[in-house]
């Protein structure tokens, strides 16, 4: 007999997916400061999105934790204490679970449930969302909190199936902390993920072996435990913080960005790069000069900064050239930040293998041969090989909207939205950090916060007269696309050749610019004026009207 919570068919006024920041943000919005009838669904047991899955060894937040959190609530701020500038995951995912509890949310939450189909029904002018489970749920609107980075690339060697040790994800981690005591470990990939599992790795594994394709320039994060007087200094002025993260290209109450790196002399731009490095975080890729996404001269002075840097730290001038990037500019991929990372390369018990010149050929029991017949014998294979960002997590929903406009299907050759928060033909459908929005580029807690504020903005609004339908107008979606593109076309985003922000990162993937490179206070700005002009480029309509016209 099928259990009757596996096989329930219930209606709901919204349908959230996800329970991470966005998730949970949405469930408390919809549900508490609406009064709306809500149901949320994960596939992971318990709250936390991205800090659920990512829990490899030395998994750690790149913005600090005081910005990288809810602004929503101001006793919530005021209680919370992060026992570090940058926290670990186990923290973050403390303070979702204290964010879950403090607002009652789990009880409105299904985990262990994967969202399978998402089907709009024209004549009832609804969300028919399936689960996994057999579940039937439907609802007039549907926020989607399914993540940015929360579908792992594929493996894409031949023979891993067939590996007789054990092979771990960093984006779908075993909650059981595996052990690296003594045995030999290889790793793949050096993006974010990687350097920071690297790291760590090497402290404990008998032999590392890093496979690494394209180097990466990372930066010291500049970690360090909470100064008691710097936290109670935020907490005084958290309302003009967050008001200066919001009014930041990057989310970040940051203010010491000079206009041109080429602008100043060659000491004055030593001595501004020596200090964002030594101040740690995003402050050298976004703090430093304003034109390094944008000019290649100026990028070039970065680059050559942080390469200069690597040499200083990496004993080996061979190992340390091959840890330098050189065919693509500095803030094109996204940039990691690191502890030790290059330090790591100084142990007797760590080897860089060049993936590029010798690429993997397959993995075998044993372990993983490369092109020119070498064999690297592991007990364990790390794959931190990346995702399928922004767009992967919606496609892999089966969606179908108006008239059966399936999503694959109309963002075939790359996203088409509006905003990067909804897309035309799938109304009441909102994507919260979509494709096309600041997303990644703005500090994630905020720009979620924004779009669930939006929605719900637009959902409160519709539910002041008679109309119940919100969808973007073609017009206005193709006219977005083509901004986003511009926007990216005037960075030097496009010359990357392996960026997941252009989803280069995934064989086959169209190459577009998943994020809005304006920037969050000029993205935020748009959004209140198309709001201030009546949901301009949005067509609002009246389901009951339609039915009995
Ligand atoms: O993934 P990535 P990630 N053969 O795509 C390599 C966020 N994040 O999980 O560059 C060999 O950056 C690939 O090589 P290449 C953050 O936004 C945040 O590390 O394609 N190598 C690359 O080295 C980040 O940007 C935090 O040549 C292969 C690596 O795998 C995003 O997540 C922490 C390969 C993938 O790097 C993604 O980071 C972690 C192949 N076939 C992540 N395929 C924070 O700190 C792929 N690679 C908050």
């Amino acid at each position: 007999m099928a259990a009757s919570t596996t096989t329930a068919r219930t209606t709901h006024d919204v349908l959230i997916i996800g329970a991470g920041f966005a998730g949970l943000y949405a469930v408390h919005k919809f549900r508490d400061q609406l009064g709306l009838d809500v149901l949320a669904f994960d596939a992971a047991g318990d709250v936390g999105g991205t800090w659920y899955w990512n829990r490899y060894p030395g998994a750690r937040v790149d913005i600090e934790s005081v910005h990288y959190s809810y602004s929503f609530d101001e006793d919530l701020q005021q209680e919370w204490h992060w026992t570090e500038k940058f926290c670990a995951q186990p923290e973050i995912l403390s303070y979702l679970g204290h964010v879950a509890d403090r607002f009652d949310l789990r009880r409105s939450i299904r985990f262990n449930t994967r969202v399978t189909g998402l089907t709009w029904d024209d004549d009832a002018a609804e969300w028919e969302l399936r689960t996994d489970r057999g579940g039937v749920h439907r609802a007039k609107y549907v926020i989607s909190g399914a993540g940015t980075l929360s579908v792992p690339k594929k493996p894409e060697f031949p023979g891993v199936e067939d590996f007789r040790g054990e092979v771990y994800l960093t984006g779908n981690w075993p909650h059981d902390e595996p052990s690296f005591e003594g045995r030999r470990v290889g790793i793949i990939g050096v993006g974010s993920s990687g350097i920071q599992a690297i790291s760590e790795l090497a402290k404990t594994a008998g032999h590392l072996t890093v496979f690494q394709r394209t180097p990466n320039y990372a930066t010291p994060i500049g970690n360090e435990p909470t100064d008691p007087a710097e936290e109670a200094a935020n907490k005084a002025g958290y309302r003009r913080i967050r008001e200066a993260s919001r009014n930041h290209f990057l989310g970040v109450p940051y203010t010491d960005v000079q206009p041109s790196a080429l602008a100043v002399s060659a000491e004055e731009r030593r001595r501004v790069f020596d200090d964002r490095w030594n101040r740690g975080g995003f402050r050298l890729f976004i703090d430093a000069f304003g034109d390094i996404l944008f000019d290649k001269a100026a990028n070039d002075t970065a680059a050559d900064y942080i390469r200069d840097r690597i040499r200083e730290r990496v004993h080996d001038p061979a190992t340390a050239e091959l840890l330098c990037p050189t065919d693509y500019p500095y803030g094109t991929k996204r940039p990691p930040l690191e502890t030790d990372y290059y330090e790591a390369y100084n142990r007797d018990d760590v080897e860089l293998v060049d993936v590029k010149a010798n690429p993997v050929a397959e993995i075998t029991p044993r372990g993983v041969r490369l092109a020119d017949g070498t064999e690297h014998e592991l007990d364990c294979l790390v794959l931190a090989t990346g995702f399928d960002a922004c767009t992967g997590p919606l496609l892999a929903m089966n969606i179908v909207g108006r008239d059966r406009l399936a999503l694959t299907e109309h963002w075939a050759d790359g996203p088409q939205t509006y905003l990067g928060l909804m897309s035309a033909g799938f109304p009441n459908l909102f994507m919260i950090t979509g494709p096309q929005s600041p997303s990644v580029l703005y500090n994630m807690p905020l720009a979620i916060e924004d779009h669930v504020d939006f929605a719900a903005d637009a959902i409160a609004h519709l539910r002041q007269s008679t109309l119940d339908v919100i969808e973007p107008e073609a017009d206005a979606e193709r006219a977005w696309v083509e901004h986003t593109n511009e926007l990216a076309q005037a960075t030097l985003l496009p010359t990357s050749p392996t960026s997941w922000y252009m989803g280069a990162n995934i064989p086959g993937k169209p190459r577009r610019v998943l994020v809005y490179l304006g920037g969050a206070p000029a993205y935020r700005a748009k959004c209140a004026e198309i709001v201030h002009n009546g949901y301009q480029g949005f067509r609002l309509t009246g389901s009951a009207a339609l039915v009995t016209a």
